[in-house]
């Protein structure tokens, strides 16, 4: 038996450094690695069960050729030669009759890696093709509202907590999404009673630990933001010299928009109490090092960016910016320079047409001059995570379109493609990392021998390059040579790296030695006035008002969606472990008792959720976590799990109003009984 130190690659911001345990060749078990200070020695439960990830009796082990109708999951063995000439015949085929832009690369970030995450878009960069506008489904509504307001730079460091003294999990379920800062931070509250508030529509694991617990209504976080600052001011809380030194705009803030949000008006708006507006804002104003943990929880619906911004002006007020241990964390990957074109852009036109990422079934029905007529999709399961699930999958129908996936297993999306490539896993794969959620930057080294015949993401996209002529160098290097030409022109720590360290698996810490939070906003400081906001047509200033859609949809149907987490899956990147799957539990909702009693509903009954947009069916569980009037939905699940459909059939994709990302909260809907008579067959 063998240890290897490698890296987590799943989409989450901690970079867990892991010890993986091998048996000539085989993966036999994972954890954390002890040397590393911000891993210390644990991974996830998730993660705890990637052996049984790696091994899983449900993996793809060659390509596969589709052997009948587009989504019946019928397919027979092939070669990775036929495989790839195919693609590529098809392809060159396709680009001769109608041009580059008919191709659509469509991969994400199951493997955060960047040369595994990067390469598959160097591809389809080089190539000319129809570009993808990644992200929106995730996070591009959060960033854009950060980088408006404080600038495209990375947040405080999430181990500076161990100088806060005072945590806020605002809109982010901590215990689910970011265990290690909520480890870090649970150790400060207990060893020197650093109290911690979690600002959540649900009271989520991480709320049933809160010294103080705000179930807000959703969508209203930038009100109570607002009503926060009211009083701050109102108290002579305020920091006068800070906001006069380092932020733009407060006073007209001040004037025109603070006096709207009065305590009584604020709970009014949030559905919290008088009471527990004041004890936050008391907490937050008299605190000396106060560390707002932004979660991506309050941007998925439509006014997500302004109620991200608003937040995040909060510690502008308080001077906290410019404390260790105090300001704000959404990401931290933007202060990591590295040479990203080198792997992403190698070459290829400047612009092209774009795909918003989130509106993938609209793109594949209804895009013309040229329509898309290949698609490659790779780390990425649309059919079940994008919004309007049911136009991706009618889209993936379309017997005039040519459909790769590239996945370690048979998604729902896969089941739709013309040709199956397996991939192979992070554990079996060399690649360089950044965490997005830390300071930290390292080499993990392949620990296991691919199972089957699975290839990688940076394997393939070079496989792919080379049959279809592009001369990129990029294509050609192996991964040590590839990751060195992300340091060619790098700037700040992560460029200082010591490469022989970093090659020999040692975790490199990239944090910037700070004097307080720098703002990269074009006035150079943080803006509570912005004037690139203004010129799209967005309000300048932070502000809260009511949604005239969502408004609307509230008086036709009398439920919210709320999305969160899963506890034992991440999207569906972990739906190959029947263990976790056990866990996870069978695919359910949760509804407030009074709703349920209403609707004449108990627990384990399969209901029927229903809108505009279609039907699903889940199993229902009753409890007071959620409140009247909110239905959660916890993940989204494949449609193998579930009793009928999956959430994202229900979801909107309508934008947000910052950074065109996905709305899937702005989402009203009703539930129901659902006899088994009434159900559609699968
Ligand atoms: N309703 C609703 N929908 C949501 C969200 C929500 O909150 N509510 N959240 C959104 C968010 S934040 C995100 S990020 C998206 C995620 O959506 P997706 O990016 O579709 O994420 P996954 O479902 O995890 O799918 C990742 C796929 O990559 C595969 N994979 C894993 N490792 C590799 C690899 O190394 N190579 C290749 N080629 N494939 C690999 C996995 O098996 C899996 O099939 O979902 C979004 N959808
Ligand atoms: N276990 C687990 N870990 C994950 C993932 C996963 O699916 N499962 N996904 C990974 C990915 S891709 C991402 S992008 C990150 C995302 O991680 P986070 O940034 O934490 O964001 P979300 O998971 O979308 O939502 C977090 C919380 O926001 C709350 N919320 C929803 N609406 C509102 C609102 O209007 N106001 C407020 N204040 N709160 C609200 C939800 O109830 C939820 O508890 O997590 C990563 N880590
Ligand atoms: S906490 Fe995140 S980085 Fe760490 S092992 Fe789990 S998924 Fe990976
Ligand atoms: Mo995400």
């Amino acid at each position: 038996m063998k240890s290897v130190r490698v890296v987590c690659a799943h989409d989450c911001p901690d970079m867990c450094s892991l010890i993986a345990h091998v048996d000539d060749g085989k993966l036999v078990r994972v954890q954390g690695d002890p040397d590393h200070p911000y891993t210390a020695g644990f991974a996830c439960g998730k993660v705890n069960r990637d052996a049984d990830l790696v091994n899983s009796p449900e993996r793809v082990l060659t390509p596969l050729r589709r052997d009948g109708p587009k989504g019946s999951g019928q397919f027979k063995s092939i070669r990775w030669d036929e495989a790839l000439d195919e693609v590529t015949e098809r392809w060159k085929a396709i680009i001769g009759e109608s041009g580059p832009l008919a191709v659509l690369g469509y991969a994400y970030s199951a493997h955060q890696g960047l040369l595994n995450r990067g390469l598959v878009l160097g591809l389809f960069h080089a190539l000319g093709t129809s570009r993808l506008q990644a992200g929106t489904v995730c996070d591009t509504c959060c960033e854009t509202a950060w980088d408006v307001t404080v600038g495209p730079v990375g947040g405080a460091d999430p181990e500076s907590v161990v100088h806060s003294d005072l945590v806020i999990a605002w809109g982010a379920d901590l215990a689910a999404t970011n265990v290690h800062f909520w480890a870090l931070a649970e150790e400060q509250k207990k060893k020197r009673g650093m109290p911690i508030v979690v600002i959540d529509p649900r009271r989520t694991r991480s709320a049933k630990q809160a010294d103080l617990y705000l179930p807000i209504r959703i969508g209203t976080d930038a009100a109570l933001a607002l009503g926060v600052m009211h009083i701050l001011v109102r108290d002579g809380l305020a920091n006068r010299e800070y906001i006069a030194r380092r932020t733009l705009g407060f006073d007209q803030v001040e004037r025109e928009i603070l006096p709207k949000f009065t305590p009584a008006r604020t709970a009014e708006i949030t559905g919290l109490a008088v009471a527990d507006i004041e004890k936050l804002a008391a907490m937050y104003g008299r605190a000396k090092a106060a560390l707002i943990r932004l979660g991506e929880g309050m941007t998925r619906l439509a006014q997500g960016g302004q109620a991200l911004r608003t937040v995040a002006l909060l510690p502008g007020v308080s001077g906290h910016y410019d404390v260790k241990g105090g300001g704000a964390l959404l990401l931290t990957a933007a202060s990591c320079d590295l040479n990203y074109a080198a792997i992403r852009r190698p070459s290829g036109p400047a612009s092209t047409r774009l795909v918003n990422h989130l509106r993938l079934g609209e793109a594949l029905l209804e895009m013309r001059d040229p329509p898309i007529r290949a698609l490659y999709v790779s780390a990425n399961n649309p059919s079940v995570t994008c919004p309007e699930a049911h136009k991706v999958r009618q889209g993936l129908a379309r017997e005039d379109l040519f459909t790769v996936v590239h996945d370690p297993f048979l998604t729902d999306t896969a089941r739709y493609a013309d040709i199956v490539l397996p991939a192979a896993s992070y554990l079996e794969t060399d690649d360089l990392y950044r965490a997005y959620g830390a300071y930290w930057m390292q080499w993990g080294q392949q620990a296991a021998k691919p199972r089957g015949e699975a290839r990688s993401n940076f394997d393939v996209a070079q496989a792919l390059a080379k049959r279809m002529g592009l001369n990129d160098r990029v294509f050609t290097l192996p991964p040590k040579e590839a990751a060195l030409e992300l340091f060619k022109g790098a700037t700040g720590p992560a460029a200082q790296a010591n490469r022989e360290k970093l090659f020999a698996g040692e975790p490199i810490h990239i944090a910037h030695d700070w004097p307080g939070q720098p703002f990269k906003t074009p006035s150079g400081k943080l803006e509570f006035y912005s004037e690139q906001l203004a010129k799209q047509g967005l309000p300048p200033m932070p502000d809260w008002t009511e949604d005239p859609i969502e408004a609307a949809d509230a008086k036709k149907w009398p439920l919210r969606l709320l999305t969160a987490p899963g506890y034992f899956q991440a999207h569906t990147a972990f739906s190959g472990v029947s263990f976790l799957r056990q866990r996870e539990g069978k695919p359910f909702c949760i509804l407030n008792p009074a709703d349920a009693a209403q609707r004449g509903l108990k627990a384990g009954d399969t209901v029927r959720l229903f809108n505009d947009r279609g039907e699903i069916g889940l199993v229902l569980q009753v409890n007071d976590e959620i409140q009247p009037g909110v239905v959660l939905v916890p993940g989204q699940r494949p449609t193998s799990e579930t009793v009928s459909g999956t959430i994202n059939m229900l979801c909107s994709d309508r934008y947000t109003d910052m950074g065109e990302g996905a709305t899937y909260q702005s989402t009203w809907l009703d539930i129901a009984p659902w006899p088994v008579s009434d159900r559609p067959s699968q």
